[in-house]
């Protein structure tokens, strides 16, 4: 099942890049230019190299990268234009509503899951009526976990935050959540595969405070939308993270990320389509449609790509995908735990963090060996991203460097 494929090594090049000296006024013919594009990449990596090991993106599924080719110059801001983009992300709102357990959902295509955990923030400030009347600065409750994404949201909207802590485990702490949450709070928020840790919360305990409480409940789900959904299907204990549990109002998830779609495929999921009304903003010419997303120009191939891939996998296919990366998952914590690296804590989805007392020039050690590892930097632990682009091959070279780099 896990392919082979040859490691590189060689660290990327750090130097300041070169100062470009201006537009010049004759172009350079296609070769020419090509030449050039290469000599700038020269250090990317690419994810079947075997040194890509901290990435939750992937190289999309072949279908959905002709697609995408194919319909670069669609633009999801104009529906007149390209009338199939509106019907493409209808289908895909249903086929994600389906796959997330309620086939009703409304939803916006966006742009990464940035976007889409923006406007879940933003439609739950414009349905709190209770925050317009008394004028104060409306309340989100999230995990310390939660994903960088919130700290530019939060910004940018003038939320004050309150944040609940963790468990060992790196979940929320749920007791401590739910004693945050009052029915002044605007929105609560979980996550489903912390970005930095791959930790799942307890949606349904969550929800069913929240709920309780009228208070709406956005998932964030851009990490394991794709995965907890097969994973529960192929009997790993996952909680559902999804709009078929009661109480949850929305539900991010980024189809660039499992779901073998390019980036910058990302998409919101809403319970109640009163959301998207929240949400709607009329476009100043007649005929045209209105937006409900930040973008204005929008990139159509993504959404088509996103309908390819879905349609090309199928339940089955994304089953498959998901099973070989949970595989991938215990040989590597076998091969880890076998080197003796301390695992911490027994990962939920496909990011393995492990305790080190330097993780810092671990990671730096790795990069000078080729490849490319993270340091969770709130916890502290070194972090290695399970992909379905790794071989076990590579995975065996990984540990072998890190075994090395752990001696220097
Ligand atoms: N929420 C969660 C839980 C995420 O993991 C991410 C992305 C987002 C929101 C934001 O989504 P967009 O990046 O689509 O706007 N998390 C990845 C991460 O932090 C982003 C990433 C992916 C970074 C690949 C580097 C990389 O190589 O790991």
């Amino acid at each position: 099942l896990l392919g082979s494929s040859t490691s590189r090594t060689g660290s990327a090049d750090r130097a300041a890049p070169a100062r470009p000296t201006g537009l010049s006024e004759h172009g350079r013919d296609t070769a020419a230019v090509l030449a050039g594009l290469d000599a700038l990449r020269r250090d990317d990596h690419d994810y079947a190299d075997g040194t890509v090991f901290n990435s939750i993106c992937s190289a999309p599924l072949p279908v959905a990268r002709q697609v995408f080719a194919q319909a670069l110059d669609t633009n999801m801001g104009d529906n007149r234009i390209f009338p199939s983009l509106r019907r493409a992300e209808t289908e895909v709102t249903a086929l994600l509503g389906d796959l997330l357990g309620f086939p009703d959902a409304g939803g916006v295509a966006t742009s990464g899951g940035t976007e889409a955990n923006l406007l879940a923030v933003l439609a739950a400030l414009r349905r709190d009526g209770r925050r317009a009347r008394t004028g104060r600065p409306a309340r989100i409750v999230l995990p310390e976990s939660a994903h960088f994404s919130f700290d530019k949201i939060l910004a940018m909207l003038g939320v004050e935050p309150v944040y609940a802590p963790l468990t060992p485990d790196l979940r929320v702490r749920v007791e401590t959540l739910r004693s945050l949450v009052t029915e002044d709070t605007a929105l609560v928020v979980a996550t489903a595969g912390t970005s930095e840790a791959g930790a799942v919360d307890d949606v349904p305990a969550i929800a069913e405070h929240t709920r309780a409480l009228g208070v709406p409940l956005h998932v964030d789900a851009a990490t394991g939308g794709f995965l907890v959904p097969f994973a529960r299907d192929l009997g790993h204990p996952l909680p559902p993270v999804g709009l078929d549990v009661p109480g949850v109002t929305s539900v991010t998830l980024d189809p660039h990320k499992y779901g073998g779609a390019p980036i910058p495929a990302g998409q919101l999921l809403v319970r109640d389509a009163a959301d998207l009304d929240r949400l709607r903003v009329a476009s100043h010419y007649r005929g045209t449609h209105d937006h409900h997303g930040l973008l204005g120009t929008r990139p159509g191939a993504a959404v088509l790509a996103t309908w390819a891939a879905l349609h090309t996998l199928g339940r089955a296919g994304y089953r498959t995908l998901v099973a070989s990366v949970f595989e991938r998952r215990e040989l590597l914590l076998g091969l880890l735990r076998g080197a003796g690296f301390a695992v911490a804590p027994a990962p939920d989805l496909t990011v393995v963090t492990v305790r080190h007392p330097a993780p810092g020039q671990l990671v730096d050690a790795l990069e000078r060996r080729g490849f490319i590892a993270s340091v969770a930097r709130r916890y502290g632990l070194l972090r290695l991203v399970v992909h379905w682009h790794q071989s076990e091959e590579q995975l065996r070279a990984l540990v072998a460097a890190l075994t090395d780099a752990d001696r220097e």
